[in-house]
């Protein structure tokens, strides 16, 4: 019986290209949808402004100046250890609009030196495609991916990507946490996912569905180019998984937790089988939802599934059925309720770690693929001292405890989990708040909510802790 990691188990740090590198305008950089982004609060996603306005404040044009700063940063992720770094490539810094026929060599020539930087400390680039970076102009020209044409946008992007990288990244990711937009009574996911802004009255569903089905179709499309490039890189897909327990054990409570949990990941069942389940259709029939689905797109689906399903755990829900809800329908915004046996983050997020357990097991049962932790992590405020400590015991807390999970996942359940990279592993900017004091990294970054602070670099104790941890491949949690 295996009783430890792999030997060659990925143990390394998660960001987005967006949240950390700022330098939004350099080397002909164009404006992305998370350049339009405010800051919002614990209880406020971020507001979408209408282009780059004069007197906001967007932290995401500076974000900790990873553009400028990367090798430093990459050195203190070497100290630890890190046997991967999971980012994304801009789309904007190699198609500025996401339009144009020829990208920008600027933009290529950055991730070219960053790749370099990684792979000459021993760590393996992991890249997601598209993580909630969307051109702007592919938003204020074409409605996002409310159109076709963008499946061809993101094609060029990716291919032109697996080209250049084909000899320095091994590890792809296609759209990250595809499965938000799921939640489209809110403006957020479906801007950040797929550069949708609905206007007044408009039918959010069915366009969410349509945006979903073009961005599967590209994905699958991208799956397949990928490997007439390289037949031996890994692409996966990235899903935002939290599990929806029944709240108790009154049978339409889980009959409820089982439709949402169908309902929610539906798309991973896309990306993995290469067609829809049957209880999507029925319910686009029931809803009268028509999709713009083509003969060559149920090919596509089919000849690109993926390698590996990446994920992020963060927390769990519970939740319960209400009698009016005849077709036990899921709605985000209706039916998720506190689970008392758990505490809440101070942004309400549910720590759970035994749902990552949970997690493990039901991925694997439902697809039997390798699977990789891509984010996990802790959002807390920290407090520097003078020497520049930080005294993060909360956030080590919160880690080994989801480890210990996922560490019987492997040893006790037999789940194949390639790697794991924790969230944020340098402070950065908050996707869904865009605050800069909501932090995860193991490594402290001076600057706060509005902007000001020196931007350096400091060690938390949770950095020594981590190091520890794979410095003994998990023996020592
Ligand atoms: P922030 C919502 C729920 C779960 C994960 O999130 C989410 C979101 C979006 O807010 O996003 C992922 O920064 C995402 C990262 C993000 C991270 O989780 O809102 O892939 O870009 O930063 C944490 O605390």
């Amino acid at each position: 019986m295996t009783t430890s990691f792999p030997k060659d188990f990925l143990w390394g740090g998660a960001v987005a290209a967006h949240q950390l590198e700022g330098a939004w305008q350099a080397g002909g950089k164009g404006v992305s949808v998370a350049d339009v982004m405010t800051v919002g609060s614990p209880t406020k996603y971020r507001a979408i402004t209408d282009g780059v306005l004069p007197n906001e404040y967007y932290p995401n044009h500076e974000g900790i100046d990873f553009y400028h700063r990367y090798k430093g940063d990459i050195a203190l992720f070497a100290e630890m250890g890190f046997k991967c770094f999971r980012t994304s490539i801009a789309w904007t810094r190699i198609f500025p609009n996401g339009d144009e026929t020829e990208p920008n060599e600027a933009g290529l020539k950055f991730y070219d030196d960053l790749f370099d930087e990684c792979l000459k400390h021993n760590i393996e680039p992991v890249v997601t495609l598209s993580h909630f970076e969307l051109p702007y102009h592919l938003v204020t020209e074409y409605g996002g991916f409310r159109n076709r044409k963008l499946i061809d946008f993101f094609l060029r992007f990716a291919e032109v990507c697996f080209r250049r990288y084909k000899d320095k990244v091994n590890y792809w990711m296609t759209f990250n946490e595809i499965n938000n937009q799921a939640n489209f009574h809110e403006d957020f996911a479906p801007f950040t996912n797929s550069g949708i802004f609905y206007q007044e009255g408009e039918d959010r569903e069915a366009i969410m569905y349509q945006a979903a089905h073009y961005e599967l179709v590209a994905s699958a499309k991208a799956v397949k180019i990928g490997k007439s490039i390289n037949p031996d890189f890994q692409i996966g897909c990235m899903i935002a998984f939290s599990p929806l327990y029944a709240l108790n054990d009154k049978p339409e409570n889980a009959l409820m937790s089982l439709k949402s949990m169908e309902k929610r990941y539906y798309f991973c069942d896309v990306h993995v089988h290469g067609f829809y389940p049957n209880h999507i259709l029925k319910y686009w029939e029931r809803k009268g939802i028509k999709i713009d689905f083509t003969s060559e797109d149920e090919k596509a689906l089919k000849e690109g599934t993926v390698d590996y399903i990446g994920f992020s755990y963060y927390m769990s829900h519970a939740i319960v059925h209400h009698e009016k809800n005849v077709h036990y329908d899921y709605d985000e915004t209706k039916d998720l309720v506190r689970n008392e046996f758990i505490k809440a983050s101070d942004w309400g997020w549910q720590i759970d770690p035994v749902g990552l357990r949970y997690s493990l097991n039901w991925f694997t049962d439902m697809y039997h693929l390798p699977l990789f932790i891509v984010e996990n992590g802790f959002g807390a405020y920290d407090k520097k001292e003078a020497d520049g400590s930080v005294h993060d015991d909360y956030r080590i807390d919160y880690l080994k405890s989801h480890l210990e999970q996922m560490k019987l996942a492997v040893i006790e359940d037999g789940v194949y989990l390639m790697g794991y990279t924790p969230w944020g592993c340098i402070d950065l900017v908050s996707a869904g708040t865009g605050e800069m004091e909501k932090r995860y990294g193991f490594i402290y970054v001076d600057k706060d909510n509005k902007g000001n602070g020196t931007l350096e670099r400091s060690k938390k104790d949770s950095f020594y802790w981590y190091q520890e941890v794979i410095k003994a491949n998990g023996e020592k949690i």
